[in-house]
């Protein structure tokens, strides 16, 4: 199904004259409001395409009606996303949950639709159909080299189809690790995990990245072999200039920083990008920002500051993607409320007066620092991220149009009620 510009355009004209007046109460306020608005429209965040189906846990799945039933399909899906919001203008591939057989006519249906593909990500954490080796105990770590190898030519291949759609990065999220103590030799975990990755890397096309996501646990319950920034850290500076860290905001223990992991990262040129997800108790998969907004604004606060301090382009010098499970919600509108949620972040990030917070830390004025941040946290920029999307030929608000105009309705009578995507 495609989304028809003019009927976005109708629906905007019902609450055209009541934004207007919320965009120039908001605006009024903002300095450098041309500069803002610029940013804003220019953000992107890319859509997962395992997160167009319903979710689930390992006790069960219910599966909503209308799911797409192959990749053509979730890049339709996406092709809705980015005509309602103007802000997912990319998909990211998980191999081998969602080949491209026919790389050429899903580039032209992604091209036709205004996306391009976002990095693809490898799948050794589970095992296939009529694959060789098991994965049961690891993948790159394996203590036994054949299985590593086996997982080596499965990145290769990876890459493969990225270059076929014209995708510039390979992500590598392992979940390898262990169960019980004395399982692992850890020190033999990370040097076999390294020497996989050196030989992932020797393969990767000149202008490739390679990102290396880290996990503290799940599947495996007391040692996972890239188990945090740290160890992904050591392994991508191993690896050289194309290797870097994925930050998932689920993979993190409770009370983590997380922003002054990625201000870190930042500094050292090492921060690949993101995987935004909200959580409550560990990798939880939830909407971003629907637990705690606020320490989503305080990373966004630390990557406008640090990418500023290092002359990078905020839309384009990272990843920015989802990774998010939709167990109870219909996907597309959870993924509309998703960029939502992290435009509004961004927004109020450029809202802070930097100059004023670096004034109120060196004379150490604790309380006019927090005052500095709250005023942006608790400035509501929605209209300004309404306007970016109304500007860019979007809707004023993406889930009230995707509900008006019966989507999901449309695609059940299009694809039935029995469809399963594939993924998780
Ligand atoms: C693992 O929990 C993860 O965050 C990795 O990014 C995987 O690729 C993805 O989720 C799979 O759902
Ligand atoms: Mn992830």
């Amino acid at each position: 199904m495609q989304i028809e510009k003019y009927k976005v355009d109708e629906l905007n004209q019902q609450s055209l004259n009541k934004h207007k007046n919320q965009f120039e109460f908001v605006a009024a306020d903002v300095a450098q409001l041309d500069d803002v608005m610029k940013k804003l429209m220019a953000f992107n965040v890319a859509i997962p395409s395992w997160a167009l189906g319903t979710g689930g846990t390992r006790f069960g799945r219910f599966s909503g009606a209308g799911e797409p039933g192959s990749l053509e399909e979730k890049i339709e899906d996406v092709g809705v996303i980015h005509a309602l919001n103007k802000s997912s203008n990319s998909i990211s591939l998980h191999i081998p949950w969602d080949i491209p057989e026919n790389a050429a006519s899903i580039k032209a249906l992604a091209a036709q639709l205004g996306l391009h593909f976002d990095a693809v990500n490898s799948n050794t954490f589970q095992d296939q159909k009529d694959q060789k080796l098991s994965y049961k105990f690891g993948s790159l770590h394996h203590v036994d080299k054949a299985v590593r190898k086996q997982a080596v030519e499965h990145n290769i291949e990876v890459i493969k189809y990225g270059q076929q759609l014209d995708s510039k990065a390979l992500s590598v999220w392992l979940s390898d690790g262990s169960n019980f103590p004395g399982q692992l030799n850890f020190r033999t975990a990370f040097q076999n995990t390294l020497e996989s990755l050196q030989e992932i890397y020797a393969a990767l096309p000149d202008d490739w990245k390679v990102w290396v996501e880290y996990k503290p646990y799940e599947p495996n319950f007391y040692s996972t072999t890239i188990g945090d920034w740290g160890q992904s850290y050591l392994l991508a500076s191993k690896l050289g200039s194309k290797a870097s860290t994925l930050v998932d905001l689920g993979h993190h223990l409770q009370g983590a920083n997380i922003e002054q992991i990625v201000s870190l990262l930042l500094m050292e040129g090492k921060l690949a990008g993101f995987h935004f997800n909200d959580s409550k108790y560990g990798d939880d998969d939830l909407t971003v920002g629907s637990i705690n907004p606020y320490q989503l604004f305080l990373i966004f606060n630390e990557l406008v500051e640090g990418m500023d301090a290092r002359g990078m382009n905020h839309a384009t010098s990272i990843g920015w993607m989802i990774d998010a499970s939709h167990n109870v919600k219909d996907p597309i509108e959870d993924l509309l409320q998703s960029v939502q949620a992290i435009k509004i972040a961004y927004a109020q990030a450029l809202l802070v007066d930097k100059a004023a917070l670096q004034a109120a830390q060196q004379h150490n004025d604790v309380v006019l620092a927090q005052e500095i941040l709250q005023q942006a946290y608790r400035t509501d920029v929605r209209p300004l991220v309404a306007e970016a999307g109304f500007r860019n030929g979007g809707a004023l608000s993406p889930v009230d149009a995707y509900r008006k105009l019966q989507v999901r309705d449309n695609l059940i009578k299009e694809r039935g009620t029995n469809t399963v995507a594939t993924g998780l």
